[in-house]
């Protein structure tokens, strides 16, 4: 079974995609998610010019040996595009294989650990108001746990607040908060982590207070504070029993985490910019995490992400994969798969994707009370729609960027 074809898609259904399709001699197609927010077109060449050439006429069922010459031969090790370029070969090889066997990807990862994955959605709003009608929202459509962003009294916009209303006269509408936007310039936000680490312990006080101890609540700080400041919250949420705090500190720096673990018993979770288990080396090992926030497409696929969740459970690290919508359903699905089957499952964070994109990637995938799972057909249970992908040219997006009240960049 050789690889025979090679096609890099990008498609703009809600937002921008980059899908590789692997087509074998004996016609098994295989996809993989590139997608790298705001960067998707250094994946596209990546893949293009030094990918694609060297995968013509390989064997597709050397799942191993292709990752460790794809990691290896580069001389250039780890990165965001290279990880997220070995990721769409590691999971269209991964399609093909459990295709060819003819099992859904999970069977072939060792079999269903569970009935299903925990899944959290994103609650959001500017006012508290705003934020119960969204909380009350997702419980509608099955969550059972939810990501808690709020406005900040004093600050114009915020990572994480959807600008779409719910409540009455929105039911149905899509409000998950999508922050990259298109355009040529990427938007800017302001900041203040006084004023926000004033208020976050207030709002997750009158979440508890409205929707009772059972919810599952969980909070992105999104990089933005320093040690001490990410153990003060930590402390003070302490008596609202969060799931995770996440990404309380810029995540470059894991030693920063010691200081935050000294100080708070919240748990912790990060990993969603990191791109290879040696990332991981200093957290998992000094068990300075609780979760591991890697999403299959920008950890070099399932083959090294799996590595890192089993690195995990020897420290009772469990998994938390990053699912926002810039991970396309094809990654999502990957997430599933690999959820599914591993011991050490936490969490799997999910934000349905809109309408167009499921009509670009048609999807096998269940969602029932709360749960999600990949569904029964042979391989990852997605194929992408030529017609329908082709409707859409990719659209320049950036992520946003943040300025502190003096003009100062500050981590977004
Ligand atoms: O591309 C960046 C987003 O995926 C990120 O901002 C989302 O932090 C995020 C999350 O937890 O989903
Ligand atoms: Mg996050």
């Amino acid at each position: 079974m050789f690889i025979d074809k090679a096609e890099v898609i990008v498609t703009s259904p809600d937002r921008n995609f980059v899908t590789l399709k692997l087509t074998t001699d004996d016609g098994l197609s295989g996809l993989g998610d590139a997608t790298l927010n705001g960067r998707e077109m250094a994946v596209v060449a990546y893949l293009k010019d030094h990918i694609v050439p060297l995968l013509m006429r390989r064997d597709a069922s050397c799942i191993n040996d292709t990752w460790q010459f794809l990691y290896r031969s580069a001389y250039w090790r780890r990165g965001p595009v290279t990880m997220a370029a070995i990721a769409a070969v590691d999971m269209a090889l991964w399609d093909i294989k459990a295709k060819a066997a003819g099992m859904p990807l999970y069977q072939l990862l060792g079999g269903a650990s569970r009935k299903g994955l925990l899944a959290y959605g994103h609650a959001s709003g500017k006012s508290i108001e705003e934020l119960f009608d969204s909380v009350r929202a997702h419980q509608q459509q099955g969550y059972k746990a939810i990501r808690i962003q709020t406005g900040v009294p004093g600050l114009a916009s915020i990572y994480g607040v959807a600008s779409n209303k719910t409540g009455a006269g929105n039911q149905g509408k899509r409000y998950d908060y999508e922050p990259a936007q298109r355009g040529a310039y990427p938007a800017e936000e302001d900041w203040d982590t006084r004023a926000y680490l004033r208020h976050v312990p207030t709002v997750f006080e009158a979440v508890r207070n409205e929707f009772g101890p059972e919810l599952v609540l969980l909070h992105d700080g999104h990089h933005r504070m320093t040690p001490i400041q990410a153990a003060q919250l930590g402390k003070s949420v302490e008596p609202y029993d969060l799931f995770w705090l996440e990404d309380c500190t810029p995540a470059e720096n894991p030693e920063a985490l010691r200081w935050v673990r000294r100080h708070t018993t919240t748990p912790l979770a990060i990993g969603e910019i990191f791109n290879s288990i040696w990332d991981y080396q200093t957290i998992i090992s000094e068990q300075l995490i609780d979760y591991v926030r890697s999403a299959v497409t920008h950890t070099g696929g399932i083959t090294h992400l799996k590595k890192i969740l089993d690195y995990a459970a020897q420290y009772q690290i469990k998994s938390g994969m990053h699912g926002p919508t810039d991970i396309s359903p094809v990654g999502m699905a990957a997430a599933m798969h690999l959820g599914l089957a591993i011991h050490n499952f936490g969490i799997q964070e999910y934000m349905a994707h809109g309408e167009k994109t499921n009509q670009v990637f048609e999807q096998s995938f269940r969602w029932e009370a709360g749960m999600l799972h990949p569904g029964e057909k042979p391989g990852l249970g997605v194929e992408l729609n030529h017609d329908e992908a082709g409707k859409y040219p990719y659209e320049q997006a950036y992520l946003p960027y943040n300025r502190l009240a003096d003009g100062t960049v500050h981590d977004w």
